[in-house]
């Protein structure tokens, strides 16, 4: 009888929580409305654990001036269940609504390329069936940044330069100029703590120091003394 009743005890104090968990967790609200003037990320519920069946996410990003544009940077670690993107899949629609142009429908394990939007606003759709899941995907939103926008001078004694995006992937089409200013008799050090840009010989991606003489591209490291 008392085994009777610490087993009934158990099952009520053990058991049916965990049951309540899993509830929850299989129906916690994902999605939502997101003010891209400050940075942010987005993931699918659990990532990067197994995102749960039956999913239907949407957020809408909006940055709040007119003529800004975001643009979502992802996580190579990806992954939807592919079999055409007919079950499982991301949508990323130019504008506020799903009715706004398809900008790029994704599954499978290959993470997106950058994508930035054409206005002030980007829909995400997440979609996932019945079965066969994956770990999901996670991305990170930020107003695009143009050339100007990117560059920047520094004069204090010592400072990080990252690129746009940082650690993320950086977005298309920058140019992006950092001036550091010192006074006359002093030497600036640059050290690279991270470096990772196209691999493809001096085609797009490329850093130059030019007030030190070296010049960076990924395959094309030279002195330009
Ligand atoms: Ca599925």
């Amino acid at each position: 009888m008392d085994l009777l009743l610490w087993l009934s005890g158990c099952l009520l104090a053990c058991v049916l929580p965990s049951v309540r968990a899993a509830e929850e967790g299989a129906s916690e609200p994902c999605g939502g409305y997101l003010d891209a003037s400050q940075a942010g990320y987005i993931t699918t519920p659990g990532y990067p654990l197994e995102y749960p069946p039956h999913q239907n996410c949407r957020w809408v990003i909006t940055a709040p001036e007119p003529l800004q544009r975001i643009v979502l940077n992802f996580n190579p670690h990806f992954e939807i269940e592919k079999l055409d993107c007919r079950y499982d899949y991301v949508e990323i629609h130019d504008g506020n609504s799903e009715n706004a142009d398809l900008l790029g429908k994704h599954c499978s394990n290959i993470a997106p390329a950058p994508i930035i939007s054409s206005g002030p606003s980007l829909h995400i759709k997440f979609v996932s069936d019945y079965a066969h899941q994956g770990a999901g995907f996670s991305l990170r939103y930020e107003i695009y940044k143009t050339g100007s926008d990117c560059s920047r001078n520094f004069t204090s004694p010592s400072g990080l330069i990252e690129s746009p995006g940082f650690p993320d992937k950086y977005p298309h089409n920058l140019e992006c100029s950092f001036i550091i200013i010192v006074p006359p008799s002093m030497d600036v050090t640059l050290s690279f703590l991270t470096f990772d840009l196209e691999n493809d010989p001096c085609r797009a991606a490329r850093a130059t120091a030019s007030t030190t003489g070296w010049k960076f591209g990924t395959d094309c490291l030279e002195w330009a003394l």
